[in-house]
């Protein structure tokens, strides 16, 4: 666990190995979705599957939203409140991909923060289907996260939800990168 100072006091960072879906002690998990928000493979299908059609009904009427956009819903089963669904630009395609993927931990922290949530936690959005190379996307979510602190008055706890050990692995050694420099 790390943590960040902040104007408005302490922010926790903690990254771990896990899934997306069962984190049931945050206020609300992020979903790497898709434009139309419909249930699909990776962390999207994760989601839909644990959510249960509540879900997908609830997110008919929000779709579609472009890259770098994200909004909100209830969490239905999921043991969370909120689900926050983002859609991370797709390597290569959506440009440019560093600001879209930036806007998705942007909007996701603010809109949590306009709820008042205290916890929120994040997959690495655009690192699957979407290929954006893992420590590069890190990179900017960590940036975007240490840029938009300071403006968090609720949130105090944000999770990264890794899927596998090396994704952690470069997880962790980019957020220490960052925080020597
Ligand atoms: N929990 C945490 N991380 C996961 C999980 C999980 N259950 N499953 C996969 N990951 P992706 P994207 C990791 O493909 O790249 C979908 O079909 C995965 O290893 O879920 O933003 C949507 O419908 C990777 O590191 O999201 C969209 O069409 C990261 O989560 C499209 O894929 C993101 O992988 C979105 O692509």
């Amino acid at each position: 666990m790390t943590t960040v100072k902040t104007n408005s006091g302490r922010l926790k960072v903690e990254l771990v190995r896990g899934n997306i879906a069962n984190q049931p002690d945050m206020d609300a998990v992020v979903n790497a979705a898709n434009a139309s928000l419909l249930p699909g493979s990776g962390v999207a299908g994760a989601i839909h599957r644990a959510a249960g059609p509540g879900l997908e009904e609830e997110c008919r009427g929000l779709a579609p939203i472009a890259p770098g956009e994200a909004v909100i819903t209830n969490a239905h089963r999921l043991p969370n409140e909120y689900v926050i669904h983002c859609l991370g630009p797709v390597y290569g395609q959506d440009e440019p991909s560093d600001q879209l993927l930036a806007s998705c931990y942007r909007q996701a922290l603010q809109l949590a923060d306009d709820k008042k949530l205290s916890s929120v936690a994040f997959p690495a959005i655009s690192t699957g289907v979407f290929g954006y190379p893992v420590a590069p996307a890190a990179r900017v979510a960590f940036l975007t996260l240490l840029d938009v602190a300071d403006h968090l008055r609720w949130v105090k706890h944000i999770r990264f939800v890794l899927f596998t050990e090396d994704d952690l692995a470069l997880h962790e050694q980019v957020l220490e990168a960052l925080l020597n420099q």
